[in-house]
């Protein structure tokens, strides 16, 4: 039975500023497995599928073309409670506003380049992880530190 998992967008902000490296070093030291990661483009019915809770919200014609505008990498972590561990490592949505020690609070200034997205719930995750990977694509392996990581 794989531990829970989470879907991570590094959105093109993140890449055009060379932080892809930083961000996944940052869950890869906290024990999360990487089970997926691609570098690709988003198309625009994709972001807006994904993005499909904020249609009608003023910020949205925005937020669809921020994250089709440029590459962005897609990337599925597993860990015990991996939802909530990479929304607390992400920090709030607005950068400005985001504890240092987060992805958000060290790296942005804006709400509208906030670098990255996390699944906010198990429900999410499972919906995002199908919109962006195929099965074939999700990697099944037992991390050697796992007997440490976890009790
Ligand atoms: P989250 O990414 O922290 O879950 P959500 O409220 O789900 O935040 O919003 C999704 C994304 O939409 C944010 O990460 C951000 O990129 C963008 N966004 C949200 N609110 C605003 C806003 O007021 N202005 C510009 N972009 C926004
Ligand atoms: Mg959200």
């Amino acid at each position: 039975m794989p531990r829970e998992r989470t879907f991570v967008l590094l959105k093109p902000d993140a890449v055009h500023r060379g932080l892809v490296g930083t961000i996944v070093h940052r869950f890869e030291r906290r024990g999360l497995k990487l089970v997926g990661m691609k570098a690709m483009r988003v198309s625009k019915g994709l972001a807006e599928t994904y993005y499909a809770e904020h249609k009608g919200k003023p910020f949205f014609e925005g937020l669809v073309k921020y994250v089709t505008s440029s590459p962005v990498v897609a990337i599925v972590l597993e860990g015990d409670g991996a939802v909530a561990v990479v929304r607390r490592m992400m920090g709030k949505t607005n950068s400005a506003e985001a504890e240092p020690g987060t992805i958000r609070g060290d790296f942005g200034l804006q709400i509208g380049r906030n670098l990255i997205h996390g699944s906010d719930s198990t429900t999410s995750a499972r919906r995002e992880i199908d919109l962006f990977f195929k099965p074939e694509e999700l990697l099944e392996y037992t991390r050697i530190d796992e007997a440490w990581l976890y009790e």
